[in-house]
């Protein structure tokens, strides 16, 4: 998340009138950006990491952990009087959808290959925000769910339904969850008021021995209408029942941001990542268990997918729930109301071409386009886009812009990126092509260029894993442009999304085959397992990418596998990187996701119904800091990463 715009925020039947407004001058905005940006050369590989934290209290006599939500004061003191110290030591703190929320990242990017200083980086971002958090007898988690959001107590607010949650009407989550800032309550009534119900997630329970036919939470409350109606035909049995959008935007990711030396390698290389991303996705699965019921699955993806999911019924192609309710009038803004087949939250939908690899058919799955914006962008003085590009453009802005700002309304096109923003910044999807300002012309190397986000992964508790795993995508990254001429990842966009879905289900990892290609030098695809799909000779992602790269920098003569016996601390250290990602692939180690599943339904106080009392929440979390710091006192360590890992951390603390 980046600076927020200040201002105004104006409601979704004010703002709808600016909607098209902020689309074309968006489309403006983009062209002046390539316009100016274009001829960018030599950029180096700048990147960086994103970490997002949650705030919790813990009662050790009540034997409970609640999200805190009244601390989110150590944002701004981080960004005041901290900010100099902060800065000396490389360390940014954003603010995040939850007000239980913290993001990080390094002040500055990555220059390279940055192997342990990542660890090192995130180790001083956590401690930091950490020690702030102490102070306030609170705790820092990097958690990608919090279990028990929406159950009964699962804040610290002492009278939570003393106000009405007019911005999300949920029957679960206080409005008190969000940011304070005007966008988030903003963004979250928008989305509801456009789609012109409250959003609606129904994800599979995990059936045990007596887990009931039903969410048993479901109940009537007559505060609003028709909202307050919604519940009894929008749950569906056997799944849990989920009515807001802080139960996705309050859950925790680790993203990637890379810069590329060029435009067209920017587009290579985020061609190039889409199929990763449902591979890394499963591969970091870590979110077993929401509003207080097992899941039957192990992701947050379609959960944030769905409670963003701003589409009308007509987009959907579904009826409303309350057709008496809903008669669809003056929600979507489009010109030409269209069939949607995806939320703004979801798989990356095209291929951005542009290199000699491509070719047109791989883009062969339904996606609307904004006819008008890709007549635009084609055909204009300032920057005539070729297909691809302006095929991908224009479908981002088949979205309504969800926050408008009044005094933001009107900008200068040439200077400002605002419009262009605040429809990009809502597509969220599972890699973001990034273009740079206006400012960013050839010679003006302050200014950041071409960029890639790569965002599908989940959070990990350790900042040790959490930089294994981003120093591997930078090895994946740093070889894709190296040998751009030589990869080449593409098969069929259907099959990528046919992989999203596959990474949702429980282990996936050990359970499910992938389509991957069978080799990177020519075309074709099959289906493996992850085991192969890292490891195979022929296509795994160890040989193909990582020994690769390890080769061309002189690091090994074969294998990754020698680093091992390196003599240079940092090499051995990115051994145990690698191993780590490579043994959660293979299923030598359980994902987070499988770990905390089985230790609920281990826990001495689980009936077996599926339910995470608040007495197993307590217990978990407890554990799940201690991992953090890497104690072993009780053996979890040990259990969670193997002793291998559990004694090569203790012994080599950053
Ligand atoms: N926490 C999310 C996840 O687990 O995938 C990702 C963070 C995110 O998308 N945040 C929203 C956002 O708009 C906040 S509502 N971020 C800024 C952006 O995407 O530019």
């Amino acid at each position: 998340m980046g600076l927020l715009s200040l201002g105004t925020p104006l409601e979704w039947f004010e703002s709808r009138q600016h909607n098209e407004h902020v689309r074309q001058n968006g489309i403006e905005q983009l062209l002046y950006i390539f316009q100016a940006a274009y001829g960018r050369k030599d950029d180096p590989l700048l990147w960086g990491d994103e970490i997002e934290y949650m705030t919790c209290k813990t009662d050790d006599t009540q034997r409970t952990t609640t999200l805190a939500i009244d601390d989110d004061d150590v944002l701004s003191e981080l960004n005041t009087e901290d900010k100099g110290l902060c800065d000396a030591q490389n360390l940014s703190f954003h603010p995040e959808y939850g007000r239980f929320m913290i993001e990080a990242t390094p002040a500055r990017p990555y220059a390279g290959f940055a192997n342990e200083y990542v660890e090192e980086n995130m180790a001083r971002r956590r401690d930091t925000a950490e020690k702030k958090m102490h102070a306030r007898g609170a705790d820092l988690l990097s958690l990608a769910v919090f279990p028990r959001m929406g159950c009964p107590g699962f804040t610290d607010i002492a009278q939570v339904w003393s106000s009405r949650n007019a911005a999300s009407r949920s029957l679960y989550l206080p409005d008190q969850v969000i940011n304070r800032h005007a966008r988030f309550p903003t963004l979250t009534a928008n989305i509801r008021a456009r789609r012109g119900e409250k959003v609606c997630i129904n994800i599979p329970m995990y059936k045990d021995e007596n887990t009931p036919e039903i969410d048993d939470t479901v109940y009537q409350r007559d505060w609003f209408t028709p909202e307050d109606l919604e519940a009894p035909s929008a749950s569906k049995p056997g799944h849990i029942y989920l009515d807001s959008m802080g139960f996705g935007m309050g859950c925790s990711c680790l993203q990637l941001t890379f810069q590329a030396p060029t435009i067209d390698k920017a587009r290579y290389l985020y061609d190039s990542l889409v199929n990763f991303a449902p591979i890394f996705l499963a591969a970091t699965a870590a979110s077993p268990a929401f509003k207080g019921w097992l899941a039957d699955q192990d992701v947050r993806w379609n959960v944030i997918s769905g409670a963003v999911d701003d589409r009308t019924p007509y987009e959907r192609s579904v009826a409303p729930l309350l057709p008496e309710y809903n008669n669809e009038n003056g929600h979507s803004t489009m010109p030409e109301p269209q069939r949607i087949p995806k939320s703004r939250y979801s798989a990356v939908d095209l291929y951005l071409g542009g290199n000699a690899f491509f070719e047109g058919r791989f883009n062969d799955t339904d996606v609307p386009l904004n006819e008008g914006v890709l007549q635009k962008l084609q055909t204009n003085s300032l920057f005539p886009m070729d297909y691809d590009l302006a095929r991908h453009f224009s479908h981002l802005f088949i979205r309504d812009p969800l926050v408008v700002f009044q005094e933001r309304v009107h900008q200068d096109n040439k200077n400002s990126t605002d419009h262009f923003e605040n429809i990009q910044s809502t597509n969220w999807q599972t890699l973001r092509f990034k273009p740079p300002t206006q400012a960013a012309t050839p010679s003006n190397k302050d200014a950041p260029g071409w960029r890639v986000e790569f965002r599908p992964m989940e959070i990990h508790i350790t900042d040790f894993e959490n930089a294994a795993y981003a120093n591997f995508l930078f090895l994946v990254v740093e070889c894709l442009l190296k040998f751009s001429n030589e990869i080449n990842c593409y098969i069929p966009m259907s099959q990528v999304w046919q992989n999203m879905k596959l990474a949702h289900s429980r282990d996936a990892v050990l359970r499910e085959r992938f389509y991957w290609k069978t080799n990177f030098a020519t075309e074709g695809s099959g289906k493996f397992t992850m085991a192969e799909i890292f490891h195979d000779p022929a296509f795994g992602i160890f040989p193909q990418f990582i020994d690769r790269i390890l080769k061309d920098r002189k690091y090994v003569s074969s294998s990754w596998t020698e680093l091992k016996n390196s003599s240079d601390p940092p090499k051995v250290r990115l051994f145990h990187y690698l191993k780590l990602v490579s043994d959660r692939a293979t299923g030598n180690l359980p994902t987070i996701a499988n770990f905390l599943r089985r230790y609920i339904t281990e826990h001495p106080g689980y009936k077996k119904d599926s339910r995470v009392t608040s007495d197993i929440n307590y217990d978990m979390l407890k554990m799940v800091t201690r991992i953090t710091h890497l104690d072993d006192s009780q053996g979890e360590l040990s259990r969670f990463l193997g002793t291998g890992f559990a004694s090569f951390l203790s012994s080599n603390r950053l």
